[in-house]
């Protein structure tokens, strides 16, 4: 396939509650949709999980769209070629793994959507739906009573895990609370970083609450802390912002900082190397699951596809489009009994619904 045109659809969507971590507080998901048509005139929808600013990792939608543009597509453009040489080819340019997973996403949605068949089926899909779990963020209002009801509404929806933001202040006390309500709900909790090697002690009182896991406790650059705390720890220790490659996911796994991993592809350059992970981690017996990024349909979509690989063993933060949303820019993903069906049609089996895209849209911006 040839691309030969990508438009960024800049979209603002309100969310249902605010969206509050150790790295800052959302009240709208604000992302870029990129529409991509090939020479034959087939299109392929993606979705870049970078935010508006550099809280969560160094990517952030304006640069994003500026490495798309200015130095992605440039090497992309005009040529033919198939999804999978997209990583090589890019292989050049450092770094804006979310820049370089949405382009990615968009071929292989292209290029699927051509030859007929699912992004699941293209991944290596065992299974047709996928258990639930949902990321509760900390009270925009602090208080214990609005987090415990949050969590009944999660636990009435039938999720099947619980995933705990937690920060210096808001940890202990929270997480003691949710497991006395729920003592048998799989539960887990994520700081996003926000600790540091001398909150070691303090972070060991977590493992009275039989946690799934503890998730990106340290600082990223911090690997030999997550070492430190990781012999030390019942609780499995589990990395996010520090896996940003095949590479580094075997480097750390080895050397005993992590034992379980979040596989997010926009974090390490998109879904093909996110199935490289996945199949090193499955090969070696390690448990990972599939993060998510607050994403619209599109993105949900193909988190759903790549969550029903066989050694995604736990629940992913693949919840329903009404986590967030009241309404989604695709047909929402819902959920039955705590299982999402994963979709079947060609490529990512949705596309934005022309009525909401318009609905939603800030901004659209020609790239190429
Ligand atoms: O650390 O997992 C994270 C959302 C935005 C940025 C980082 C993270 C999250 C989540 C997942 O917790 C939210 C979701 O998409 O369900
Ligand atoms: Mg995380």
């Amino acid at each position: 396939m040839k691309i030969a045109k990508v438009v960024v659809h800049h979209v603002a969507m309100p969310l249902v509650r605010p969206f509050r971590t150790s790295f800052g507080v959302d009240y709208t998901k604000e992302t870029m949709l990129l529409e991509l048509t090939t020479a034959d005139g087939v299109v392929g929808w993606g979705e870049c999980v970078a935010a508006p600013e550099p809280t969560y990792s160094h990517e952030f939608n304006a640069a994003a769209v500026l490495v798309m543009r200015d130095h992605l597509l440039t090497r992309l453009a005009g040529v033919e070629l198939s999804a999978e040489e997209v990583p090589g080819i890019l292989e050049p340019v450092r770094g804006n793994p979310m820049a370089k997973g949405a382009l990615e996403l968009a071929l292989i949605d292209a290029q699927l959507r051509a030859s007929g068949q699912s992004f699941a089926s293209y991944l290596g899909s065992t299974r047709t739906e996928i258990p639930c779990g949902v990321s509760v963020g900390i009270p925009a209002d602090d208080s214990l009573e609005t987090l415990m009801n949050e969590v009944s509404v999660y636990m009435d929806a039938g999720y099947k895990r619980i995933k705990l933001k937690i920060e210096p202040g808001w940890d202990i006390v929270p997480t003691r609370m949710v497991r006395e309500r729920w003592p048998l709900v799989p539960l887990q909790v994520d700081a996003n970083q926000a600790y540091s090697r001398a909150d070691i002690e303090h972070l060991l009182e977590l493992d009275e609450f039989d946690l799934l896991l503890i998730e990106q406790p340290l600082y990223e650059d911090d690997l030999l802390g997550h070492k430190l705390l990781a012999d030390r720890m019942v609780t499995p220790v589990c990395l996010d912002e520090s896996i940003i490659s095949l590479e580094n996911a075997d480097s750390l796994i080895e050397f005993g900082a992590c034992e379980i991993i979040n596989i997010k592809a926009g974090r390490v350059g998109g879904y093909l190397t996110a199935k490289a992970i996945h199949d090193m981690a499955f090969a070696r017996g390690i448990p990972v699951w599939c993060g998510g990024m607050v994403e619209t349909g599109l993105g949900r979509a193909a988190n759903v596809a790549l969550a029903s690989l066989p050694g995604f063993v736990l629940p992913g933060d693949t919840s329903a489009s009404d986590r967030f949303f009241t309404t989604d820019i695709t047909e929402p993903f819902v959920m039955n009994d705590g299982m999402m069906t994963v979709p079947t049609s060609p490529g990512l089996g949705v596309t934005p619904i022309p009525e909401f895209l318009e609905k939603f849209t800030t901004a659209t911006e020609i790239v190429l």
